[in-house]
This record gives structure tokens, C-alpha cells and sequence, in this order.
């Protein structure tokens, strides 16, 4: 029967890339091909995640054991391993990294038409202790014509193709959305491959958490601290939310997604353009929020509208003043 059925007619990532790709007849595989070197680079930096407690002792995978030898740091060596997987994949134009001043043009021989941002390694402050971290993606198509400058990279949330996340958390988890829902896949680790564990990942029309850095909370302007005021005083009579907040927007995210609630990094006095990145870490998460039932906002307009070109993006790395997501029914500002 059916549960017989999933133990051995498993539903991988690629399986189902493939599914997705095959409602598109037209669809020649470059997509599948480049969402593979992704899964690959996730599984490579999950593995130097769960070992980098070990890995002073015994070094990261691809290092020489040597003992007391500088190692790489998690974030550098997650740079690396996702630049690599994207390059090679032969599928890639233009790519943007939290890691990298500047945009990476993909020599010749190995370009593709597809413009990738990415977080390598995203919850800096949660690396050294263990805590849940995670890599956030969006993919991009070089529009028609376009020859692969920074500009083709520089598009808004409504134009970008598909996005995802992998969280390196007490299991391995990667959530990915091509535009037509959101599904969640876990590492198996004894098989090495991702399997569908989340179909249809949809937020729940309530929530009863939210989350938010209340340590800024002498900086928030009225109606921030107004809204979290509510949250914890009830006017109307109902239960207080509860708190829940790790500092990786990965995890944060992901909660928000499966639980329902609210995230949020709002602007405030002492950062004014709020912390969160527009390009590689707003857009795609606002991509997923989206599919997945939700809404994202910067307090004042939709994340991902098209307009929002012309107030961000002269540089990669513009904050967004306030992103918050929840699902539709749950909060009111
Ligand atoms: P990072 O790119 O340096 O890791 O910063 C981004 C992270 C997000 O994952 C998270 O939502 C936020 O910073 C947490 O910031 P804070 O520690 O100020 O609460
Ligand atoms: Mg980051």
C-alpha cells in the first residue's frame, strides 16, 4: 500500500525536477541540470557543517588531515563549493554571492543562460555553535539577447525563475519552488539523496508565533513596536503569540513556513535599511513565501514588485528596510 509504496518508490528531488520539467515539452533539461549541481553543492556543504566540530582535529573533506594546519572557514569553503557546482554545471551566466564583491562572469566555454543569486552560508552568528544555518538560492534567465552584465542579474523578485533553501539543521533539508508550489525534501543520509518528506508546502492560514530580533526594540520606529506590542497584549481578548527567534533567516524562514506566523527584520534607528539582503536573501525567500500561500512586505509594498527596481539594486548588497512574511489570514499590521 501506499506508506509500502513511498519506502521503496522514493520520490527524489531529481525525480521529481524531472515530473516538473516533463509538463514543459518544450524544456530542454538546462534547468534540471543546474537544480542537480545545486542539490550537489548542498550535500557537500551539509557534510562539512556536520563535521566542523571535527573538523580542527581531522580537517574539512577535500583537506589534508594535518593537525593544528589553518583550516578553511565554513562560509569561504561553502563559497567555493557552490561556485564550483554552478560553473560547472555549464548552465550559468552571471552569478552574485553574499561571499563576493563583485558578480562572477562564467568563462565562455562553460556559459549557460541562467543568472544565479546565493548565500553560500547564511546565519553567520549561529556557525560556531551548532546552530541551524542554511544556503538561500534564486535563479534567474538571462532575458533575450542579453549578452550577461551585472544589469541581467539585477532583476526584480517577479522575474526570478525558481528559488530554494537548504537547511543544515538537525536533519538536512532543502525546500525548492520552480514556480509551481513548494516542496520540501530531506537528506537521507544512508542513500545520499534528498527525498519529497514536504508535498505542497502551504502556510498555515493561522499562526501563533512571531518572530523578530526584540533586542532592537529600543530602535523600532511606532508601528513595529506597536505590532509586537499586540502580539504579546492581546487587545482583542485572544492568547498572546509566542516568541520564536534563531537568528538564521533559513530556520526562521523555514518555521514560518511550516507553523505559520510572522518574521520579520524590520528597519529601525540604528540600521535604517533594516539587515536583510535584497537580492540573495529577500527575493528568493519572498519567492517561496509567496508560493507557499503567504506575503511578503516591506512594511509599506509587496517585496517582489516589480517597482521596487527602482528604489534597490544599485548595488547587490542593499538592505531592505522591513521584510515580513506571514500567511495571509493570520496578522494584520
Ligand atoms: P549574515 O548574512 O551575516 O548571516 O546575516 C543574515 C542573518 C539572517 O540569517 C538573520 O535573519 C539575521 O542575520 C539575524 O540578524 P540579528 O543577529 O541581527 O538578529
Ligand atoms: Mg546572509
Amino acid at each position: 500500500h501506499a506508506a509500502d509504496a513511498m519506502r521503496t518508490d522514493l520520490m527524489t528531488i531529481t525525480r521529481h525536477v524531472l515530473n516538473e520539467q516533463s509538463k514543459f515539452p518544450e524544456a530542454r533539461g538546462d534547468l534540471t541540470i543546474l537544480l542537480n549541481n545545486i542539490v550537489l553543492g548542498c550535500k557537500f556543504v551539509c557534510s562539512s557543517v556536520s563535521k566542523a566540530g571535527l573538523a580542527k582535529l581531522i580537517g574539512l573533506a577535500g583537506e589534508t588531515n594535518v593537525q593544528g594546519e589553518e583550516q578553511k572557514k565554513l562560509d569561504v569553503l561553502s563559497n567555493d563549493v557552490f561556485i564550483n557546482a554552478l560553473v560547472s554545471s555549464g548552465r550559468t551566466n552571471v552569478l552574485v554571492s553574499e561571499e563576493n564583491e563583485d558578480a562572477i562572469f562564467v568563462e565562455p566555454s562553460k556559459r549557460g543562460r541562467y543568472c544565479v543569486v546565493f548565500d553560500p552560508l547564511d546565519g553567520s552568528s549561529n556557525i560556531d555553535c551548532g546552530v541551524s544555518i542554511g544556503t538561500i538560492f534564486g535563479i534567474y534567465m538571462l532575458k533575450e539577447g542579453a549578452s550577461g552584465t551585472v544589469e541581467d542579474v539585477l532583476q526584480p523578485g517577479t522575474a526570478m525563475l525558481a528559488a530554494g533553501y537548504c537547511m543544515y539543521g538537525s536533519s538536512c533539508t532543502l525546500v525548492l519552488s520552480t514556480g509551481a508550489g513548494v516542496n520540501g525534501f530531506t537528506l537521507d543520509p544512508s542513500l545520499g539523496e534528498f527525498i519529497l518528506t514536504h508535498p505542497d508546502i502551504k502556510i498555515p492560514k493561522k499562526g501563533k508565533i512571531y518572530s523578530v530580533n526584540e533586542g532592537n526594540a529600543k530602535h523600532w520606529d511606532g508601528p513595529t513596536t506597536k505590532y509586537v506590542e499586540n502580539a504579546k497584549f492581546p487587545k482583542d481578548g485572544s492568547s498572546p503569540k509566542s516568541l520564536r527567534y534563531i537568528g538564521s533567516m533559513v530556520a526562521d524562514v523555514h518555521r514560518t513556513l511550516l507553523y505559520g506566523g510572522i518574521f520579520m527584520y524590520p528597519g529601525d534607528k540604528k540600521s535604517p535599511k533594516g539587515k536583510l539582503r535584497v537580492l540573495y536573501e529577500v527575493f528568493p525567500m519572498s519567492f517561496l513565501v509567496e508560493q507557499a500561500g503567504g506575503q511578503s512586505f516591506t512594511g509599506k509594498q509587496r517585496v517582489s514588485a516589480p517597482t521596487l527596481l527602482l528604489i534597490r539594486v544599485s548595488k547587490f548588497c542593499q538592505l531592505l528596510n522591513c521584510l515580513q512574511s506571514f500567511s495571509q489570514h493570520s496578522c494584520q499590521l
